[in-house]
Formats: C-alpha cells, sequence, structure tokens
C-alpha cells in the first residue's frame, strides 16, 4: 500500500473528473476453485478499487459521495470464527483511517444508500463488472440486469479512472521496476532449466514459482510452449526437443500488484540455427525500433505500423513476402505473421484497465481502431504516448499452419505473400521478443535494469552451461 495521502489525493481528483453523483467502487470477492473454501489463490483485489481505496481484503465497497463530500468505506468485520481460522485483521473502520476515508459501514448501509439515492433520482457512477456475483451485486442493489450492466456503467467514470491511471507516477514506477526485476528472475530461470527432455509443464512451473516467492503471483497464466505460434499457448506435457524454440512469455505481480510482461524465445538446446536466426534478427530489429521511435506525441499505432514496414521489407528480403510495401502493409499483408499489435498499456493489470473497456484505454477521439481488417483489429493500444505510460513492446513472427492454409485456398494478399515458401516454414514456430516501455519526457526507456538476454549471442551465451547431454 502506498501512503495514506496518495488514497486522499487520488479520491479529491476523482471527484474533480466525474463532477456529480455518487462513485461505488466494487472490492473484490474471494473467488471459488472447487468449493467455497477452496478460492483461486491468491487472492486479486480489483486494481482500481485499489487504486482509489488501497486495501487488499476481500469483500470490501468504497463509495464516494461527490455532492456531499463524503466517503465511506462499506464492509463486514470478520466473525469469532473467521478469526480461529486465518487470525484477525484489521476492522473495516481501521482499513477506512489507513487510507484516510473517514466514514465505514457494514454492508446492509450499502442498500439503503443505493435506495436513498435512486429514489432522489441522483446519478450512480459504477465501473464495468466483469466477475459473476458483482453482477448479482449491482442487479441487487440497482435493479440493473447483468446483460445490461456494461452499458449502464458511467462513462464518466471510465474516463476519469483511464485519465488518472494512463501516465504513472513515480512510486509506480519504482513498483514497476520491483516486478521487472522479478520477472528478470522469471525468464532467466527459464533459459537455465530449458534443455531437451525436459517437460514445457516443469519449466513453466518453476517459472511461475519465482513469480510467487518474490511477489504475490503471475501476473497472467504463463505461455511457455515450443509451438510459438499459438498465441496463448499453455505449457503441456511434450517434452523440450532438441532443434526447436522455446517461447516463454510470463510476467510477475509485485506484493503491491504491479506487472511485469517479458517474452524471449530460445533454442531448447542452447543454438540457434541459421533458418531460427533469419527470422529471430528480424523480430530482434523490430523490437529495438520501438524503443528509438517511441516517444510523448507519437501515436502508438504509428509505431505499430513503422515495425510493420520494417518486418515486411526484411521478410521480402528473405523471400517470404513480395511487392511493395507499403501496399502490402495496408492491405494487412504482414498479419500472416503479425496478427497482433505491437503492445498495450501495462500497470496494475497486466493488459492495463482492459476492463474498462479497450477503446476508451488504447483509443481517443482521433485515434479509432479498425475493426475490419484481421490483424489490425486486435489492436490494443494505438493513441498517442504521453510522459508516464508504461507500454509493452512485443512483435513477433509466427507461421501459423491454418493460418497458411487458409490465405492460400482463398488467395488473400497473394500478390504479397510467397506461399509456397510459407509452406517450408510450417513446422517453425513462432518468435516473440517483448519488453515494457516507459515513456518518459522526451523518449522512453525499458523497465528493468537488467535486460533478459534476447541478443542471440547473449542468449547463446547464458545458455552454454545448460547441459544437452
Ligand atoms: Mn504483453
Amino acid at each position: 500500500m502506498f501512503d495514506q495521502q496518495t488514497y486522499i489525493r487520488r479520491r479529491a481528483q476523482l471527484k474533480k473528473e466525474v463532477g456529480q453523483g455518487i462513485i461505488i467502487l466494487f472490492g473484490n470477492n474471494e473467488s471459488p476453485a472447487n468449493g467455497p473454501f477452496n478460492g483461486y489463490h491468491p487472492f486479486r483485489q480489483d486494481s482500481s478499487f485499489l487504486y482509489y481505496f488501497g486495501q487488499n481484503r476481500d469483500g470490501l465497497v468504497g463509495v464516494i459521495d461527490i455532492d456531499n463530500d463524503t466517503e465511506t468505506l462499506i464492509g463486514d468485520d470478520i466473525d469469532i470464527e473467521d478469526i480461529v481460522w486465518f487470525g484477525s485483521v484489521d476492522s473495516v473502520k481501521d482499513m477506512a483511517e489507513q487510507v484516510g476515508v473517514n466514514n465505514s459501514a457494514p454492508m446492509k448501509h450499502l442498500k439503503t444508500l443505493c435506495n436513498a439515492a435512486i429514489g432522489s433520482k441522483r446519478k450512480i457512477h459504477f465501473l464495468p463488472p466483469y466477475r459473476h456475483d458483482i453482477k448479482l451485486q449491482i442487479y441487487d442493489l440497482l435493479g440493473i440486469h447483468p446483460s445490461q450492466q456494461k452499458e449502464s456503467a458511467s462513462l464518466d467514470l471510465i474516463k476519469a479512472v483511464v485519465k488518472m491511471r494512463s501516465a504513472k507516477e513515480p512510486q509506480e514506477i519504482e513498483e514497476l521496476e520491483r516486478a521487472a526485476k522479478i520477472g528478470y528472475l522469471m525468464h532467466t530461470t527459464a533459459m537455465r532449466l530449458t534443455k531437451p527432455g525436459v517437460t514445457e509443464k516443469f519449466v513453466g512451473g518453476q517459472v511461475d514459482g519465482i513469480a510467487n516467492s518474490y511477489g504475490a503471483m503471475v501476473s497472467f497464466p504463463t505461455i511457455f510452449s515450443q509451438h510459438g505460434e499459438i498465441m496463448h499457448g499453455n505449457p503441456s506435457l511434450a517434452k523440450l526437443e532438441a532443434g526447436r524454440l522455446a517461447l516463454c512469455d510470463a510476467g510477475a505481480e509485485t506484493v503491491n500488484n504491479y506487472c511485469s510482461d517479458n517474452t524471449r524465445t530460445f533454442p531448447v538446446n542452447g543454438k540457434y540455427t541459421q533458418r531460427q536466426l533469419e527470422i529471430y534478427s528480424i523480430v530482434e530489429a523490430c523490437h529495438d525500433h520501438a524503443l528509438e521511435v517511441a516517444k510523448p506525441g507519437v501515436k502508438y499505432i504509428d509505431v505499430h505500423f513503422s515495425v510493420c514496414k520494417l518486418m515486411t521489407e526484411r521478410l521480402k528480403e528473405l523471400g517470404l513476402m513480395k511487392g511493395d510495401t507499403e501496399e502490402a502493409v495496408r492491405a494487412g499483408a504482414h498479419a500472416m505473421f503479425l496478427p497482433h499489435g505491437l503492445g498495450h498499456m501495462m500497470g496494475m493489470d497486466v493488459h492495463d484497465m482492459e476492463a474498462l473497456g479497450q477503446i476508451y484505454v488504447g483509443f481517443d477521439d482521433e485515434t479509432r481502431p479498425n475493426l475490419e481488417q484481421f490483424g489490425t483489429n486486435a489492436l490494443r493500444m494505438g493513441r498517442r504516448l504521453e510522459e508516464g505510460f508504461v507500454v509493452t513492446d512485443e512483435p513477433g513472427i509466427y507461421f501459423i499452419p491454418a493460418l497458411i492454409d487458409e490465405w492460400k485456398a482463398s488467395g488473400h494478399c497473394a500478390e504479397f505473400l510467397n506461399f509456397d515458401k510459407l509452406e517450408t516454414y510450417k513446422d517453425f514456430g513462432g518468435i516473440r521478443i517483448e519488453d515494457d516501455i516507459l515513456i518518459t519526457k522526451d523518449g522512453c526507456r525499458f523497465l528493468g535494469k537488467d535486460r533478459i538476454p534476447y541478443h542471440p549471442k547473449d542468449v547463446e551465451a547464458f545458455m552454454a552451461n545448460n547441459s544437452t547431454k
């Protein structure tokens, strides 16, 4: 938790941004996995609730009455049975005081408060709910059916929260740096353990263990797979094979819930083949290119397309693409290889604020998403960069057999793709390199003091001691 003043200041600004009405920020509840007392662990608080109310306990709701300038932390104190099993915790009143909130009340008070607000036709602001229990709670409190809640969520509140959470405060950047340190340990552990005969699941599990040991948890389910071409490939029981590549996309969440998100792709037996190096060096160049062009005022969608053009140029040299580069990218031909965007915002959520709606987080009135074109429709971040933004830089080149077959059969972008050559890459897999960029006053830098090795020579040197015999 940050200091009390942080939360007081943030709520004061939120009141100013939203203007009038009552803001209700729902904290999360425990989430049962296979029974009421065996939940997904560790408990994960809602990020916006954390941002304004700081408390990391389940069963809390924060209320900000803008018109009457009052703030209340709502929740039930735990009873003696809970104390027996889980130990004593602070009372709701104490928790309210810790974050500078003057009032506290039991959960039943929330219904009374909502009834009064509805009775006097006051505006009640809430964020789009994403957990089913919260949807039921909103249904009970406000009478809005879960199917209507996304549309009924407050746009004023969404925009205010996005505005405030987008630019990271210095103390948040410190937390992100802590997450980057854990991320470094996760990825170097994966590189150290990778060798033929070990299962994907074993390496993935060890990577998760590092996140759990040094922070709160992983920032998203770890991807560790020899099938790098599957975007979200879970670690399987398959054994790692010499000659193949392993793609590791993993991140940590600190105990204060700030994230890291990195990807490395390395050879199972510690040495890239010539064919792997040819593709790898393109992804490497694209990854480094973003660092050169990202700065305040530049649109991230332009950085994305700049990378797409560079990638197309280089794929033409290899004979995998052909034709005019500008036209090829305009037609979306590069999406055969890169079907996703260059990156996304990152903060307390790995895809920061995604629950509030990507259209509000990654785009604005000036920069709109293109939902019509395959690949481009997957962009999560397009708008102009500002100082304090944290975005991922994650170009990749993938050879997806089903996509090759489909485009070949339909002739899609045939003038820009060499399908005969693509056929010979169907067993290649995929390569992605990802780091997290902080936008500074006049440029940008990567988060994390130590770079996880990614230049081929560094990766090979790092893996040289992994026994493959
Ligand atoms: Mn990412």
